[in-house]
């Protein structure tokens, strides 16, 4: 595992759904990465100061319980502030309604994430996407920043 590149695994505030992760953090460690689960109910700032130690390429957001689409919109604009260039995706089951799919994934990827995938195909599309990202070197938080997530 060593030289691989590293992922951050996580959730929205409100998921206490668990397997979805456990299977992510499986199959990501199956596809060569180096996994890091912060696990259920996973709060905005833990995410921010995971990324602050300044190993993730690649940020993976899994929710199911129905609330992914407007937590993960509050995520990423947190997130995005601080790292507008990190390869962040999210998928699952974000809504309750089938209908809104389409609006859901257009309003995610405006907001800031590179792919939502959320269709039943979800983990081949992901297959596809990882095999064509291109992992940039690890950006560090600059300390100011560092400091200011730790208070
Ligand atoms: C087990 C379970 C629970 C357990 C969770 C236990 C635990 N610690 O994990 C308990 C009983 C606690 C629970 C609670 C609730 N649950 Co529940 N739960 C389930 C259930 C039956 C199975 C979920 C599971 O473990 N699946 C196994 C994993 C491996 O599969 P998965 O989660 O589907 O993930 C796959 C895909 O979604 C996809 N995927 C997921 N994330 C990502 C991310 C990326 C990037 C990609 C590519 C793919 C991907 O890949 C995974 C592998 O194929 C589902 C129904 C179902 N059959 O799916 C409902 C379900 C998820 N629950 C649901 C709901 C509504 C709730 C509650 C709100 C119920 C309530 N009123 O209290 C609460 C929410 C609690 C909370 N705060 O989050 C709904 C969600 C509705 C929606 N999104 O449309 C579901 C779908 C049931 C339903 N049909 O209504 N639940």
């Amino acid at each position: 595992m060593k030289g691989a590149h590293r992922c951050l695994l996580a959730t929205v505030e409100s998921d206490a759904h668990m397997w979805n992760l456990v299977y992510l953090q499986l199959w990501l460690g199956e596809h060569g990465l180096q996994v890091k689960n912060l696990g259920s109910c996973t709060p905005v700032h833990s995410i921010l100061q995971a990324l602050a130690q300044g190993q993730t390429q690649l940020l993976v957001i899994s929710s199911v319980n129905g609330h992914g689409h407007y937590q993960g919109l509050a995520l990423i604009r947190e997130v995005r502030q601080h790292y507008p260039k990190l390869p962040c995706v999210i998928g699952g089951k974000l809504t309750t309604s089938q209908a809104q799919t389409l609006a859901v994934r257009q309003e995610l990827l405006a907001a800031g994430f590179d792919q939502v995938f959320i269709e039943d195909d979800a983990i081949a599309a992901f297959e596809t996407y990882l095999s064509r990202l291109e992992f940039a070197v690890p950006a560090l938080v600059p300390a100011a920043d560092l400091q200011a997530l730790r208070t």
